[in-house]
This record gives structure tokens, sequence and C-alpha cells, in this order.
């Protein structure tokens, strides 16, 4: 552990981690956090949230990113001194919004990374669940490393999109690679579990653990959630647009 950091979770939350793939963190940002996070965020031109790196240029995005209890908590999961971060989401969906969901994958399909040691932490800045399209995973799948995929064309339930992205690997060769809406072969669907993540708790889940949302089906309820992606240090992350990892502490 790194010694400004206390220890988040304990040895049980850290084997249930390891046994299913995920787990539900409660509390890691108090309500003012959540709200400072959020009112700052409404003035902003939300085109910005499409960019994967405004933890490097913005202090409202790196204080969430580097919270002491989501770093603490990596710091345990990832048994690194430096947690990297990769990226950074502000995810929002209003409520009655039909085919905003993201479709169920493992974040290694998008990330490709060696070693392996992509982790997530998903915090809820709204109360989330799966009526208004909180976070839902499928427990224990992340024991089978990577699935093979499809794009994803069930538009009416998930966001369908396809892009390019340059890959560089350690050595400097590079090449293009085409990244779409993965979705995960034969997927049984009564595997997948909704979330009930309240405001400021979260989630932490491996890469290789099958997650999604679907969309806000609420009358009135937004569902909120902020997710920064983090790796060991020394991970080489192949995406040339997220390859200049920082630390996190
Ligand atoms: O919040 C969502 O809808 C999906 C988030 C996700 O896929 C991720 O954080 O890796």
């Amino acid at each position: 552990m790194n010694e400004t950091h206390a220890m988040i979770l304990s040895q049980t939350q850290i084997n249930r981690y390891n046994e299913d793939g995920y787990i539900v963190v409660p509390d890691l940002l108090t309500e003012d956090e959540v709200d400072d996070f959020v009112a700052y965020e409404v003035r902003q031109d939300p085109e910005r949230r499409n960019h994967l790196d405004n933890h490097k240029h913005n202090e409202h995005w790196a204080s969430v990113a580097k919270h002491p209890h989501i770093v603490g908590s990596m710091l345990q999961i990832l048994n690194t001194k430096r947690p990297m971060i990769v990226q950074t989401m502000y995810l929002e969906k209003r409520p009655a919004e039909p085919g905003k969901g993201t479709a169920l994958h493992q974040d290694s399909h998008y990330l490709p990374n060696e070693p392996n040691t992509l982790t997530a932490c998903w915090l809820a800045m709204s109360d989330t669940d799966g009526e208004n399209g909180g976070l839902c995973v499928v427990p224990r799948s992340h024991r089978q490393g990577l699935y093979k995929t499809h794009k994803a064309t069930n538009s009416k339930d998930h966001q369908v999109w396809e892009s390019e992205h340059l890959m560089r690997d350690r050595s400097g060769k590079e090449w293009k690679e085409k990244f779409y809406s993965f979705e995960i072969d034969g997927l049984d669907l009564t595997t997948v579990v909704n979330l009930e993540v309240p405001k400021g708790s979260g989630v932490i889940f491996s890469s290789h653990t099958i997650h999604g949302s679907y969309g806000n089906r609420s009358p009135n309820r937004v569902r909120r959630a902020f997710a920064t992606h983090f790796v060991a240090e020394g991970t080489w992350v192949f995406r040339a647009d997220v390859q200049n990892v920082v630390p996190a502490v």
C-alpha cells in the first residue's frame, strides 16, 4: 500500500472480487463530492465527454478519477505501487431515452493491454438500477478469458457504432484496427444481473467481466456514472489514443 492511501477494501471484499469478477463498494464519494462534480459538469459543453482524456486537463475530472478512495481500492486490487489512468468517461442517460444502453461486452476487447491488468471503477453519480439504465454484469464471467463477439445490432436496447483506431506496440510498430459495439456471442441473458448502485457508491470490475447497460426506462430519474479505467504501472496499452497513461498517485 501507498502510505497516503487508506485500505479501502476488506479481505472479504477482495475475495469476492476475485470470485465474482466485480464488487459494489459503498460510499466511495460523499453526496457533496458527487453534487459538486455534477453541478460543474452541467455547465460544460457535453461534446467534451466524447474525449477520453479529460482527467489530464481538467481538475474536476482528475479529482474524481484520483479520489483517494478509488485510488486506495485500485492499489489493493491491482497490487501495484502506481495505478495508471487509461481513460475517463462521464455517462449520462436522460429518462425515457430509448436505445442508449451499452452492449454487453468485456473491456479488453476495447482496450487490449499487455500484461492484462485493465480494471474499471464505475461510480454512480445518481441512484442507479435496472430501471434507469444502471450497470449490469454477468457474475463470474471473468474466469474464461475473452469471449468471441459480433457487432451489436439491437439498436432498440444498445448503441451501435464502429470506429478505427491506430494501434502501437512496445517496439513502435503501428497498425490500424477496427472496433465496434462488441456484443458477446451466444450470451445467456438470464445470467445478466442488474446492479443497484446508490449515488456515491461504485462498482469495481475486471476487464474480462461481461458488463453493459440498457436504456433509461424510468419516467424521471437521470442515470449518471463516472467510469475510470486503470492499469498497473508497466502495462502496455495498444490503442495509441489512450496509450499515454498517467499515474493516479
Ligand atoms: O455505464 C455504462 O453504460 C457502461 C459502462 C462501461 O461499459 C464501462 O465503464 O466500461
